[in-house]
């Protein structure tokens, strides 16, 4: 080899070496796992997204929920919750989790614009997803609250596995028994925000 090449060479094979770990890090949207938003009043009900890459789990990533203006409008918020912006960091399985507390049910085929909330990974936009709540009924003071009129909406669909939007809590396209477990503790409780 030509002597005068060689350091070009190898530290071009450096980058390419140095870039595969990167590129095995870069989310797959057809990988990653990022449910519909659940939201509940005290951010007891966890909401986990898993962030995915071509090289498995991506560890140490910031997960991001940009709430659309209309969409954070929409939605109930206790005072301590942070919006429209709601961080997390994934663990080295590649689960960021949230406690977002608040409520109210966002289907991006009702809120205006179409658009509630873009989840962003390390600042690249993965998904856009909508937002479910055991608190679907507002109150008219505006406070988040899982009470009678939530347990009324949620019954009927509850004991008849009926789909709709609002009620699928767990977004596996389906109605039915565990969206009744992840219910059944706010609405016993009748969960309000902590302050
Ligand atoms: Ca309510
Ligand atoms: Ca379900």
């Amino acid at each position: 080899m030509n002597h005068r090449f060689a350091g070009p060479i190898l530290a071009l094979f450096g980058l390419i070496v140095t870039a595969t770990p990167a590129f095995a890090g870069i989310p797959d949207p057809a990988l990653s796992t990022i449910p519909n938003v659940i939201a509940s009043p005290n951010g007891t009900v966890p909401y986990r997204v898993t962030i995915v890459g071509q090289g498995g789990p991506v560890a140490d990533a910031v997960v991001q929920l940009r709430y659309r203006a209309a969409a954070e409008g929409a939605a109930c918020w206790c005072t301590a919750q942070g919006h429209p912006v709601i961080g997390a960091t994934t663990n080295p399985s590649g689960v960021a989790t949230f406690n977002v507390a608040g409520g109210m049910c966002l289907n991006p085929a009702i809120v205006a614009g179409g658009v509630v909330v873009e989840v962003f990974v390390n600042d690249i936009k993965l998904k856009e997803v909508g937002q479910v709540s055991p608190d679907v009924a507002a109150l008219p003071s505006g406070s988040c609250e899982v009470g009678l009129s939530d347990a009324v909406d949620f019954t009927a669909p509850l004991a008849t596995n009926t789909y709709g939007y609002c009620f699928d809590l767990n977004s596996d396209g389906a109605v039915g028994l565990t969206d009744a477990v992840i219910f059944t503790s706010p609405a016993a409780t009748a969960q309000t925000c902590p302050n």
